[in-house]
């Protein structure tokens, strides 16, 4: 089984919560889990009690709090999340580290000490990811491979965990020789199917990490009523445990840091019209190439976390 490294917004949507118990259930090693954007203490703590809630030695997997403030912003403090509740304070659910250093530091140690066995996985911003790359350039591409949810490639639009920051995005796109991403146009096709749905609201069987990310479904849909249930970051852990999940093709792809389109990942191989990006404006090397997803198998997916959820 493969070794991971998990590196992630929990807290606001859901989808990296179901990501994280689906995991779990994979019986992946987890590693460690790196938390990023905003509230990243409510956020490994949050992760500290899902892991101790399901136990099967999961409960003694490191959580950093990582990095909340994007690239070159001023720090600012930041509310409790979404998922917040009182009982997160609980010394058992402290975090291992609560310095964003401290995190980045733990994933560098991690890339070195695990290489060809790791696979990094980011489902949240990049910022984690970047500092990793700035302070250590070496790391990351020592490791088997890092898969992202995030960017768009085949319909081009400014992805959430693009936007959230920009420069962090750019620095991993323009560095990591491994890199695989799974974009928001194919993730946002994993719409939750009405049973799952069901299930994760309404469980009533008896297992702990099921019952707290049902109470974590709850939570989620009090604080967004009017959103569907999208399996984002979830397509991301079931695609590192089957990589027939997604149809992979290669790209050059270019962040647009600024301007009316800042935050597009542009597939410049998808649009074919490479002498319209001249490098002196792109500033991009066309020669270096990531794997972007083109499609994904609904069914196959499907099935697989059916199965995770007893369904
Ligand atoms: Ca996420």
């Amino acid at each position: 089984m493969k070794k991971i490294l998990i590196d992630m917004d929990i807290g606001d949507d859901i989808d990296d919560a179901i990501a994280l118990y689906a995991a779990m259930r994979q019986g992946f090693e987890i590693v460690g889990v790196t938390t990023v954007f905003r509230n990243t203490i409510d956020r490994a703590r949050q992760t500290k009690k899902m892991l101790t809630e399901y136990k099967h030695g999961y409960e003694t997997v490191p959580v950093f709090a990582g990095h909340g403030t994007p690239i070159g912003r001023t720090p600012v403090q930041y509310p409790h999340i979404p998922h917040y509740t009182a009982d997160m304070e609980d010394n058992i659910y402290c975090p291992d580290g609560t310095e964003p250093d401290d995190a980045v530091d733990f994933i560098i140690d991690a890339c070195h000490k695990y290489g060809k066995e790791l696979i990094v996985i980011a489902i949240g911003p990049f910022t984690n990811i970047a500092h990793v790359i700035q302070k250590d350039p070496s790391a990351l591409n020592s490791v088997y491979k890092t898969v992202i949810m995030g960017g768009a490639y085949f319909k081009q639009y400014a992805d959430w965990n693009v936007i959230c920051d920009v420069t962090a995005a750019d620095i991993m796109f323009r560095n990591l020789n491994n890199l695989e991403c799974i974009g928001a146009d194919v993730t946002h096709l994993m719409v939750g199917e009405e049973d799952l749905y069901d299930n994760l609201l309404n469980y009533k069987g008896s297992e702990r990490g099921h019952i707290y990310l049902s109470e974590l479904c709850n939570l989620w849909k009090l604080d967004r009523p009017e959103c569907k249930l999208l399996l984002h970051d979830p397509l991301v852990v079931y695609y590192v445990a089957d990589t027939a999940l997604c149809e992979m093709r290669p790209a050059s792809v270019a962040v647009i840091t600024e301007g009316y389109a800042v935050g597009m990942t542009l597939n410049v191989d998808a649009y074919g019209k490479k002498e319209y990006f001249p490098s002196e404006y792109m500033n991009f090397d066309a020669e270096h190439k990531v794997l972007v997803a083109a499609t994904a198998d609904r069914e196959n997916f499907n099935r697989r976390i059916f199965k995770d959820f007893d369904i």
